[in-house]
């Protein structure tokens, strides 16, 4: 297992659109399990293979209190189940130090396929269907901060830079 390097805005690799796995393979469940001890290690509570720069329609999330659920989508299809929306105060490991409050539909039903390549559906409300939406985002190319005001995302995107600068 391996802790892989998470991008960070305003990388434009986040911007890259993930495509569909075709199949499911050992090298994916290996991609899996760096996945989630980097999530893990963090800590988060989400990962989206576009944050490691693998541009494939996987991601890996556990939203338990005892970070003992892990839950992995492969080619995730979300429907939204509820158009009532929910506010949340995001965060997310590619804008580190920042959270924004982001409103999204509260009840989603998602189809994918598991580790083992099997489809699966579930109905999802609360943080997972939150989490589930935000992570989806990544693997479209978008991120938390394109949904907050274009004077807040510069600002973030200037605090960040600065970081990456100093570190470099
Ligand atoms: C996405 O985000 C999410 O700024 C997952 O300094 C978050 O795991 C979806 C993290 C909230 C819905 C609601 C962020 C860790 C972790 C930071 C995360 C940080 C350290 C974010
Ligand atoms: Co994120």
């Amino acid at each position: 297992m391996a802790v892989l390097e998470i991008l960070e805005f305003p990388d434009p690799r986040l911007r890259t659109e993930a495509k569909p796995l075709a199949r499911v393979t050992d090298t994916t469940r290996t991609l899996i399990d760096d996945m989630l001890e980097t999530m893990y290690e963090a800590p988060g509570i989400g990962l989206a293979a576009t944050q490691v720069n693998i541009h494939q329609r996987l991601l890996v999330m556990d939203v338990s209190d005892e970070k003992s659920e892990a839950m992995v989508f492969i080619n995730p299809v979300i429907s939204v189940l509820d158009e009532e929306l929910a506010e949340y105060d995001e965060g997310c490991l590619s804008v580190p130090g920042f959270y924004e409050t982001v409103c999204r539909p509260r009840k989603v039903m998602v189809s994918a396929l598991n580790r083992d390549g099997e489809p699966f559906t579930l109905e999802l409300e609360g943080l997972a269907a939150i989490c589930l939406q935000h992570e989806v985002d990544h693997l479209n190319g978008k991120l938390f901060v394109d949904y907050i005001s274009p004077l807040k995302r510069q600002r973030i995107r200037k605090k960040l830079e600065k970081d990456q600068r100093q570190r470099a």
